[in-house]
């Protein structure tokens, strides 16, 4: 099979593989993964898939019988149409968030990464500090296994919610990230602040809600997928500290007012944002972050 950027093509041998796969008992699933892993585009090989089991049913008369289970594409494969994205026209230097004027400092494709200059003050980063320090509890994540909220030995930061618009100095912010990341302010779950004392991190993790998950489903009544991550750094670690994409042996520097912005089309690996906050060596980490969801988060 081809792979890289050579020609994709379905031909007859595939499709009989396919075909001989799935009657085998291979669920469709396991059979895209199989065509995944030795470098068939994903898109490709589930319309691969599709229609070579389509012809499959067609040749053998209504389906019924022939052991060929209808396919469905699965929702990790599936890209969403529209993602929340940085417009990095007409000038890398100088991207308008509306009441600000704020930098590209970095970008790669894959994962999608975009490092942020400025696109906080000072100010506005002490200000989110001292709204949240009274608040602040240790981090909950989300518990994937029934939608509820789990103390998370991977998470060792204390954080807290800001409810989306509850604030002048919230709004403003909102506005300026909904603005530079053209996405709807309202898909935007509230912020959320997180501080880091020594020695606590943020093991590698993604940030979509994984499909396979039985609380998934729950979880994704709230305005569906996440589908980009905006981490905002409110002040400077004396060590460590730093966001890691240990995929791609990236790290990003957290520097006061700087922000890191990563998208995922699809609740996928493939993505490639695995990401985490890097142990605080020396002094204290605060970040906001700010998840961008398909819908109106409520
Ligand atoms: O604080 C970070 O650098 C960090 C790393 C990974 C934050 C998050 N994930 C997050 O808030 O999801
Ligand atoms: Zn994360």
């Amino acid at each position: 099979m081809a792979g890289g950027t050579m020609v994709q093509t379905i031909t007859p041998e595939l499709r009989r593989w396919i075909v001989e796969q799935t009657v085998a008992g291979f669920s469709p699933e396991s059979v895209l993964d199989a065509m995944v892993k030795v470098g068939w585009r994903q898109e490709l090989a589930a319309a691969a898939l599709e229609d070579s089991l389509r012809e499959h049913r067609r040749q053998r008369g209504d389906g019924r019988g022939t052991g060929v289970a209808p396919v469905v594409v699965p929702a990790r494969f599936q890209a969403v149409a529209r993602l929340p994205e940085i417009s990095l026209s007409p000038s890398l230097l100088c991207l308008d968030a509306g009441d600000r004027q704020v930098r590209v400092l970095a970008t790669l494709s894959l994962p999608r990464v975009v490092v942020l200059g400025g696109l906080l003050s000072d100010e506005e980063c002490e200000a989110l500090i001292a709204a949240a320090r009274p608040r602040l509890a240790r981090s909950l994540t989300v518990q994937t296994q029934t939608g509820g909220e789990e103390l998370n030995p991977d998470r060792t930061s204390n954080g807290m919610f800001f409810t989306r618009g509850e604030s002048e100095l919230v709004r403003r912010i909102e506005a300026r990230i909904a603005r530079l990341v053209n996405w709807p302010l309202e898909n935007g779950e509230g912020m959320q602040v997180l501080n880091y004392p020594v020695g606590a991190e943020y093991k590698p993790h993604y940030d979509y809600f994984d499909p396979a998950e039985p609380g998934t489903p729950t979880i994704l009544q709230r305005g569906g997928q996440r589908l980009a991550t905006l981490v905002m750094y409110l002040n400077e670690p004396a060590e460590g500290g730093g966001t890691i994409f240990p995929d791609v042996g990236l790290e990003v520097a957290p520097q006061r007012g700087n922000a890191v912005f990563f998208s995922y089309d699809k609740p996928s690996p493939i993505t490639r944002t695995l990401h985490g906050g890097a142990p605080v060596v020396q002094g204290e980490k605060w970040v906001a972050t700010k998840w961008l969801r398909e819908r109106e988060f409520i």
